[in-house]
């Protein structure tokens, strides 16, 4: 049965401490959602996350919050497989043998690379994060995944993901699935909310305009009756002229399910502060719950490393026949052999 369903993989760094309302409505949510209908794959990509300098004993936890906040969100291990990217050594391996399939001036040209590296400074740019979508191409490969969850933000990376199958299976003999890109509704990008021109980011967005799912609901509700809005007092959808009502608009929608239009009618003739009161109260009921849940697996790590540990070995019995076929394909010697 679940052979039949396509396959999904999808990752997320563990860089920060707590996921932002963008990242759960725009992506989480989504994964939640993908489980009822495809073969899941998700990965806390933590090879990724050190292309940027990282703090071990951070980084440890932020590996530990993400899997909480995931399986919090709805992830559930029996219906999909969640693991830890650097507990599967294939995803470096199969990397390795796609790094000799890339060119230098394709890798250079990637857009993401080129902004973080403007970032980071010749010097502090280090070679880890120029072949950081060979890596991502590894682990979307490697499971023969039909599509792949993301970003608009990704697509590029996704198109190098389907170059490296193609070639591959050209020169070698066919060994990779070329996968499509899943890009995410526009609908589910969320704005920041002191800057609504913005996306919310946690590179890019002040504190004030960021929604953390593990802060204090108080101190989200404060920052929703902050929200910058406009002079005019209708409350209706508009993202031209409206960028930031209808940011709002759109939050209280997706957590509550009600569609926007019914929304406009409801505050019909309401004031902006009663929308933003009304949004930080729904946001506060939604996130008690999911609070509740990440602490109960953070409460218990050793249960979350285990859940994460059969979630590797899952990972493994897939990837493990991909890395292997790659590998007689390109030539090396059987290991193991006596
Ligand atoms: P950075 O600022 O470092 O780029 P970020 O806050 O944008 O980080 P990512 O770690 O890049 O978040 O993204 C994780 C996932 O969340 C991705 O799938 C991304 O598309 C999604 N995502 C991030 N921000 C938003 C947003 N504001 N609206 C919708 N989806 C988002
Ligand atoms: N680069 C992605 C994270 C990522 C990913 C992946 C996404 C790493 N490996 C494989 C999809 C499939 C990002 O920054 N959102």
């Amino acid at each position: 049965m679940a052979a039949e369903r396509p396959r999904v993989l999808s990752g997320i760094q563990p860089t920060a401490g707590s996921f932002h309302l963008g990242n759960y409505l725009g992506a989480v949510r989504q994964w939640v959602a993908l489980q009822e209908t495809h073969d899941t794959f998700y990965s806390i990509v933590d090879l990724h996350a050190i292309t940027v300098p990282q703090d071990p004993r951070a980084l440890r936890e932020s590996s530990r919050l993400a899997a909480a906040q995931l399986l919090g969100a709805g992830l559930d291990p029996a219906r999909c497989t969640l693991f830890v990217q650097s507990q599967v050594p294939e995803h470096a391996q199969l990397a390795w043998v796609l790094n000799c399939v890339t060119g230098f001036g394709e890798a250079s040209r990637m857009t993401q690379f080129k902004d973080k590296a403007a970032k980071q400074g010749a010097e502090g740019t280090t070679v880890g994060l120029f072949t950081y979508p060979v890596l991502q191409a590894a682990d979307i490969l490697l499971y023969q995944a039909d599509l792949v969850p993301v970003g608009e933000d990704q697509r590029q990376h996704i198109e190098l993901t389907r170059d490296l199958a193609e070639r591959f299976n050209g020169r070698f003999g066919r060994a990779f699935t070329v996968p499509g890109p899943y890009i995410l509704k526009e609908g589910a990008k969320i704005y920041d909310l002191q800057d609504p021109s913005i996306k919310m980011s946690k590179s890019a967005s002040s504190p004030k305009g960021i929604v953390w799912l593990m802060d204090d609901p108080k101190t989200s509700g404060k920052k929703f009756r902050g929200a910058v809005t406009d002079t005019d007092t209708v409350i209706r959808y508009d993202p031209e002229t409206k960028p930031g009502v209808s940011n709002l608009l759109t939050i209280y929608s997706a957590l509550t399910g009600i569609g926007v239009g019914e929304l406009e009618e409801k505050f019909t003739g309401r004031l902006y502060g009663s929308l933003k009161t009304e949004l930080g109260d729904v946001f506060a009921d939604w996130v008690a719950p999911f609070r509740a849940r990440v602490q109960e697996y953070l409460d218990d790590p050793a249960e979350l490393d285990r859940l994460l540990a059969r979630g590797a070995e899952k990972a493994r019995a897939i990837a493990a026949g991909t890395l292997a076929d790659v590998y007689e394909k390109v030539g090396f010697l059987p290991a193991g052999a006596h």
